[in-house]
Parts: structure tokens; C-alpha cells; sequence
């Protein structure tokens, strides 16, 4: 197989200037040549344009919605063209508002995928529960079937209609949750290991439980939204919204490892790098770093020096 990388430069899901710059940030932690050290081709297709829009006013509280709308539009169709092609594909954000192009065109190519949301949020608000408006707050919300009825129209977005099932789905790292989200996710009965549910269970666990909740009667592609936030802010400080309490680094790679173990990976997303937000230029490269890391390893970058031994069978 192949992997292509696709930089995704937007930041207007939130307020905070900066996060437009991580593609870069993670390209300059050395990326492409860390990728190519793995034994497959690697196509950098460089980082989309998104045009400015000059009046894009808040819809309710909700802030750019047909700038965030239209980007994830465009990336939604580059997502599309480079799992049509074969590719394995890599998005670098920019704000964690681009997952919904970025599985949206994933979905489009493959529509029974499964998706894997590591992170300290559940992004999962919709316009009329988030505290903030800020649309990388709710990105979840606009794929799931089981919201159709508590989504308004928002302008930018007429050309998402919702395709996932809430069984096709898990979270993982989860600890700053809104008590809007949390209703949600209890009504809907989705499958989430928070902080304390790995404390309890153990990442190795925690990793048996998700993959065969996603797999286990039928094997499929795998999107992972990886936000690097889930991370331990000493680990990751350079982003928008850090919550003490992360995962360590080895849990992070135990599950980038057990990912690409499935051999399902089929699109990965790496946001909310914000190289603007680190306090000193070497927690801006600490945080660039371990992207690099995580990506790498969810492609097959192996602590062993080889493939990894399957410890369990599906
Ligand atoms: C909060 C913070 N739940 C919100 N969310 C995120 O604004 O909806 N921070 N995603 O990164
Ligand atoms: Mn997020
Ligand atoms: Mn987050
Ligand atoms: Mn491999």
C-alpha cells in the first residue's frame, strides 16, 4: 500500500489563532522522512488552500459556519480522491472541526467504516448544547444518524447528511466532557473509555474492548481522529484546549500500535497542533515531535525493530 499526506491549514472551528500552522509544525518535526523509513511510498499532496470568506456571520452562537462548512467541503472531496486511489491517507490539521470532511469523504469512499476518537473531548455538541459555539466542539455531531433530529441547518453545511451509526464509534481518553455531551452519549449508548475507565481497565484492555466492538462481526476500514490534546499536556503542550490527566506516551502508542496491528487503517487525522500556543520554541518542537510519533506509528513504526506480534486474534 501507500500513504498520502494532506495538510489541512484552518483554524476557524475555534477562536484561537495558531492551530492554521500545524500542518507545517509537523512537516518540520520531519514527518515525510520519518514515513519514508517505512516501506511504502509516501505522495505528499502539500496542504489545501481555503479561501477567505468576508461575511460569514455567527449562526445562533456558533461562529464561522460557512467557513468551516466550505473547508470541510474541499477537504472532504481531497479525502475522497485519495482513498479512491488507493492511498492510506494522513490529515494534518488545523482544528478538530475538519474531521467532519475528513470522514465524511472517507465515508463517501467506504461506507462502512468504523471511527476511533482519541481525545480529551467528545466533540460531540451540537449548535444548541455547546457552552462555546465553537464548531471543533461538535464535529460528531454532524455524522451521527442518531442527531439528525437535534441538528438545526447551519449554513455551509447543506451538503452533509449524516452517516454513522453510534455502534461505530468509540472514545478513547475522554475527560473534559460537557453535561450536553454526556446526555448524548448516555442516550445514545456509546461505547467510551474515558481517563478513569483507563486507569481502571489498562490500555491493553481498553484496546481488545474497541477493537472488538468495532470489529468483531465483520472486519472494516478504520478512521482514527487523533486529537493531539488526548496526549498529557506535558507531553503536548502547544494546543488550544489542554486538560491535565492525559495519556501517557506509551499509552498513546500502544494504541497507535494495536491500530495499525488490525492492518484496517484507512484514514488517519492528527489535529490541533497549535505551534502559536507553546510557551517556549522547545514545547512547540516536543509537541510537533510526538505527532510525528503517532502518525508513524499508527503507519507501522514498530518498538521491535519489526512487525509487531499479533498478541490476539479478532
Ligand atoms: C468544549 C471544548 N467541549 C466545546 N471542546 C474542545 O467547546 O465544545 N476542545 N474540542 O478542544
Ligand atoms: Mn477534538
Ligand atoms: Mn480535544
Ligand atoms: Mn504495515
Amino acid at each position: 500500500h501507500s500513504v498520502a499526506v494532506l495538510g489541512a491549514p484552518f483554524s476557524k472551528g475555534q477562536k484561537r489563532r495558531g492551530v492554521e500552522h500545524g500542518p507545517k509544525a509537523i512537516r518540520d518535526a520531519g514527518l515525510i522522512e520519518r514515513l519514508s523509513n517505512l516501506d511504502y511510498p509516501v505522495h505528499d499532496f502539500g496542504d489545501l488552500s481555503f479561501q477567505n470568506l468576508d461575511k460569514d456571520e455567527p449562526y445562533m452562537q456558533v461562529p464561522f459556519p460557512r467557513s468551516v462548512g466550505r473547508a470541510n467541503k474541499l477537504l472532504s472531496e481531497a479525502v475522497g480522491s485519495a482513498v479512491a486511489s488507493g492511498h492510506t491517507t494522513v490529515m494534518l490539521g488545523g482544528d478538530h472541526s475538519l474531521a467532519i470532511g475528513s470522514v465524511e469523504g472517507h465515508a463517501r469512499q467506504c461506507p462502512d467504516l468504523c471511527l476511533i476518537w482519541v481525545d480529551a473531548h467528545a466533540d460531540i455538541n451540537t449548535p444548541l448544547t455547546s457552552p462555546s459555539g465553537n464548531l471543533h466542539g461538535q464535529s460528531v455531531a454532524f455524522m451521527l444518524k442518531e442527531l439528525q433530529n437535534k441538528m438545526p441547518e447551519l449554513p455551509g453545511f447543506s451538503w452533509v447528511k449524516p452517516f454513522l451509526s453510534a455502534k461505530d464509534l468509540v472514545y478513547i481518553g475522554l475527560r473534559d466532557v460537557d453535561p450536553g455531551e454526556y446526555d448524548i452519549l448516555k442516550e445514545l449508548g456509546i461505547q467510551c473509555f474515558t481517563m478513569r475507565d483507563i486507569d481502571r481497565l489498562g490500555i491493553q484492555r481498553v484496546m481488545e474492548v474497541t477493537l472488538d466492538h468495532l470489529l468483531s462481526r465483520k472486519q472494516r476500514p478504520i478512521h482514527l481522529s487523533f486529537d493531539i490534546d488526548a496526549m498529557d499536556p506535558s507531553l503536548a503542550p502547544a494546543t488550544g484546549t489542554p486538560v491535565n490527566g492525559g495519556l501517557t506516551y506509551r499509552e498513546g502508542i500502544w494504541i497507535t500500535e494495536e491500530i495499525h496491528n488490525t492492518g484496517l487503517l484507512s484514514v488517519m487525522d492528527l489535529v490541533e497542533v497549535n505551534p502559536v500556543l507553546g510557551a517556549s520554541r522547545e514545547a512547540v518542537e516536543v509537541t510537533a515531535s510526538l505527532a510525528v510519533d503517532i502518525i508513524a506509528s499508527s503507519l507501522g513504526q514498530s518498538r521491535q525493530g519489526g512487525p509487531i506480534a499479533q498478541t490476539q486474534t479478532l
